[in-house]
Formats: structure tokens, C-alpha cells, sequence
């Protein structure tokens, strides 16, 4: 886990919360007191530290928690909110056709940034590929055909060409047909000089690419903004990868500065391999640095009547027909072990689909069915699991090959959706059925 000293102190900070006896204003300075402690260490913004504190006090002693929620609950929720704000929106790249270039200084990680990519986009069932078009460091053409070569990637370099955007548009020519996604890799400077920005336009103008992403090493801490602005300025940015926050105590630093210039952090780099790689999502970034998940054990009672009604309200919305891929992969998250399972699959006439009444001796595969399922799913994208009627024959051949399964295994996982999805709907109309259902499921 990265940040994990940040971590451990705010940690630290909400265990007190879920441990005093009550909450007042004594314990609400306190808390103030120590996550200020703990974001400072971390090397964010004094200011940004100051305008966060004053609105976790201002709200925590002013707002009355809504109902089924307890004091402790509520603080602890409000101090989440203000971490996630400001960090900044989420923003994902698309999954689809697209020309991505790499621009930074030297040495911040763009090569090792574009093997990453490369994997990430490969999974999700597109056809990556590399050009080399850092001329300058002789070791550049090498570094990328090696990483290439390791994730399985084609990869265009031209060792004596000393010209970059002859080598790119070479590199384009090669992959126009047989590949989706073309990462552009570039060279670094040691400032953004005049001759950076002029090669890095004129790349730009000859791969008028898509994304256009800004790679920062996170242990910049607090200058990662100021370089961000520069490069935006310079010729606009897209997005920004901050590499190396395995690395770094400063993190918080960059992770804040960055997020504060516009250009929103799409991924964040936390070691060497190409899969030390993940999306950069503000909510999800900070429930593990607080580690929401030991928080909610602390908070169990209070927790219990929320979660209660989290569950209704996922059940009632699946059962009034609004049910997606994303509520099919939470629950086979919930029902993964077989106990639960079963329980289930009593409940859905006919039992899973192809298999008549589920037997006991049927289980094992169909829990190895489920996480084939679930390995599909993750190929999917936010859109596609949102609405799964929009996937049609290319989208499967796609989604197959980044999951590395069949078409048909695609169009299987497609037909148990909406065999689900038409079960559920016909609880609907059914209140019996809808109480047998919340009752077994122990909502
Ligand atoms: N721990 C860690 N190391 C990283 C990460 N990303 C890159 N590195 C390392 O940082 C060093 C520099 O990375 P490169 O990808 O070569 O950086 P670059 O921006 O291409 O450098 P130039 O081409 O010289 O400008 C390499 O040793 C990488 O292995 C990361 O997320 N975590
Ligand atoms: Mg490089």
C-alpha cells in the first residue's frame, strides 16, 4: 500500500473516534488537530491543510448525522468526504481506438509508463502497441523494446533515425491497421525548455494523439502541480500519471497539487512491473488509505442499520428491473462460498441457467463459471456494464480476447445475465416472493 505512513496516522485518528465515549467539541479539536499533523508529514499544502481542517470542524460540529447513522459514524464520514475533495474528480480513459503520447521530464517514468498502459489496454481486449520516440538517450530504443518484449506488445523503433517525428510517423504507418491503441513514447529534459516543447508540438502535429498524458515522479511532492500547469501550458495536457508513490513519504504532496491543476489524474504507478499499475479513483484511493473496512468493524453496530438499508435499497432496485452488470458481479462478490450460493440458487426457478436444479456436485463448477464471469467482467468497461444491451458482436470479440476466453463464454456470461435480470424482475410484482428473497439473502 502506498502512503502507508499517512495511512497509519489517520488510521490512528478515526480509531479514536470510533473508541471515545462521546463525541463533543474536545474530541472533534483533536481529531482536527492530528490529521492536520498527519497531512502536513505527508507534504500537503499548508493552506489546503488549513481550508480542509476548518471545514471537517465547521461540519462535524454543525451538521446533525441523518438517520440510522451514529455521531461517530457521521465524523468519520465527513472527514472521508473532505479527503476525497481534494483529490478531485475521477476521470477514466476510454476504451477504444485512440493514439496516446507521453510527455515529462527526465527520468519521471514515461517508458516504464508505457509498458503499463500497454498491459492495462490489452486486458480490456484492445490491440496495444509501442513506438519509440525518444531519439535522444541512447539506451531509450533498447529500454522499450525490452519492456515491449516482456508484456507481449509489438513495438516500432528505428535505432539510427535521429529525427523523432520521421521515427513516430514510421511507427504510425506500421500500426494503422493492426493495432488500437498507439502509446507514443518521448524523450525527457531536464526542464521544460524550448527545444522539448518544440519537438514534443511537433510529434503533437504528427500523431494529433488522443490523450496526451503527463507523466510526474510523486516524490516532486508539492512541485508536481507547478510542473503540471507548465506542461498544460506548454501543450495542454489530458491527464497526468504520477509514478513512484511505492517510493515516497511526499505522495500526498503530489497526489494534492496535481489534482488541484485541472488536468485530473487518470493512473498512478506504485512499483516496476507493468502491472504495479492502477486507475487513479479519489474515493477509492482514500477508503483504503483510511482502511474503511477495519473502521467498519470498529462502527459495527451503528454500521449494521446502515448497511441493512443499503442492501434494501440494492435489492428493491434490482427487483423493480433496473439490474446491471455491475449489481450481478457485487452480488457473486457477496455469494461467493457456497452456502450463500445455494441459497440462491433455490430461489431462481429452474435453478442456474443450463443446468436445470442445481446439484451439490454442480457447485464446483459453477463457482469456477462465476469467476470466469467475473474475469469477463472485468474487461468490460463502466458503459457496457451499465447497459449490457449495447454489447454486440465486436464488442464480444473484444471483451473475449481481453479476458482471454471465447466468444461464446461472453455470450454465455450475457445470457445468465439476463435470465437474472428477467427473475428479478418478475419478483417485482410478487411481495411474498420479494420477502422470501430479503429473508434468505439476511438483508
Ligand atoms: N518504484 C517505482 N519505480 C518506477 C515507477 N515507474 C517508473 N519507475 C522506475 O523509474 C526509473 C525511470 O523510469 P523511466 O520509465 O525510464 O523514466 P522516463 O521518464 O522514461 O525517463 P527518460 O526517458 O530518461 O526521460 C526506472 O528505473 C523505472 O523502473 C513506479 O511506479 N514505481
Ligand atoms: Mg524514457
Amino acid at each position: 500500500m502506498v502512503l502507508d505512513d499517512l495511512g497509519e496516522s489517520l488510521k490512528g485518528t478515526l480509531k479514536k473516534i470510533a473508541n471515545a465515549a462521546h463525541v463533543d467539541s474536545k474530541l472533534i479539536k483533536v481529531v482536527v488537530r492530528d490529521i492536520q499533523r498527519a497531512l502536513l508529514q505527508a507534504d500537503v499544502n499548508v493552506k489546503l491543510v488549513l481550508e480542509l481542517s476548518k471545514k471537517i470542524e465547521k461540519r462535524a460540529l454543525s451538521e446533525k448525522p441523518p438517520a440510522g447513522m451514529s455521531n461517530r459514524e457521521h465524523v468519520i464520514r465527513i472527514v472521508y468526504e473532505e479527503l476525497v475533495e481534494i483529490l478531485g474528480d475521477a476521470r477514466e480513459l476510454q476504451i477504444k481506438k485512440q493514439i496516446i503520447m507521453m510527455v515529462g521530464l527526465y527520468g519521471q517514468g514515461k517508458t516504464t509508463t508505457c509498458g503499463k498502459l500497454a498491459t492495462y489496454f490489452k486486458k480490456k481486449g484492445l490491440r496495444p502497441a509501442v513506438i519509440a520516440g525518444d531519439v535522444h538517450r541512447p539506451a531509450a530504443y533498447e529500454q522499450l523494446k525490452q519492456i515491449a518484449d516482456q508484456v507481449k506488445i509489438p513495438f516500432y523503433g528505428d535505432k539510427k533515425e535521429k529525427n523523432a517525428v520521421k521515427v513516430v510517423k514510421s511507427g504510425m504507418d506500421k500500426f494503422k491497421r493492426s493495432a488500437d491503441v498507439i502509446i507514443v513514447d518521448t524523450s525527457g529534459r531536464h526542464k521544460l525548455e524550448d527545444d522539448l516543447i518544440d519537438e514534443m508540438k511537433d510529434i503533437f502535429k504528427a500523431t494529433k494523439p488522443t490523450e496526451k498524458l503527463l507523466v510526474i515522479d510523486a516524490a516532486v511532492g508539492q512541485q508536481a502541480g507547478p510542473q503540471a500547469k507548465a506542461f498544460d501550458e506548454a501543450v495542454g495536457i489530458t491527464g497526468i500519471v504520477l509514478t513512484k508513490l511505492d517510493g515516497t513519504a511526499k505522495g500526498g504532496g503530489a497526489l494534492s497539487a496535481a489534482s488541484e491543476v485541472g488536468a485530473p489524474i487518470v493512473f498512478i504507478g506504485v512499483g516496476e512491473h507493468a502491472t504495479d499499475f492502477e486507475k487513479f479513483d479519489p474515493a477509492g484511493f482514500i477508503s483504503r488509505l483510511l482502511g474503511m473496512g477495519d473502521i467498519k468493524s470498529l462502527l459495527e453496530k451503528a454500521e449494521e442499520s446502515l448497511k441493512g438499508k443499503d442492501a434494501e435499497k440494492t435489492a428493491r432496485r434490482i427487483m423493480s428491473g433496473k439490474f446491471t452488470l455491475h449489481d450481478m458481479y457485487d452480488q457473486m462478490d457477496m455469494l461467493s462460498g457456497m452456502g450463500s450460493l445455494s441459497k440462491i440458487a433455490e430461489m431462481l426457478p429452474g435453478g442456474f441457467p443450463g443446468k436445470g436444479k442445481i446439484k451439490n456436485e454442480d457447485m464446483d463448477a459453477t463457482e469456477n463459471k462465476l469467476s470466469k464471469f467475473k474475469v469477463i467482467m472485468d474487461s468490460m468497461t463502466d458503459e457496457e456494464m451499465n447497459d449490457p444491451s449495447i454489447v454486440r458482436a465486436s464488442r464480444i470479440k473484444r471483451i473475449a480476447r481481453g479476458a482471454g476466453v471465447e466468444n461464446k463464454n461472453v455470450k454465455e456470461l450475457l445470457k445468465y445475465y439476463n435470465v437474472m435480470k428477467r427473475t428479478m424482475k418478475g419478483m417485482s410484482g410478487n411481495r411474498k416472493m420479494q420477502k422470501k428473497l430479503m429473508k434468505r439473502l439476511q438483508f
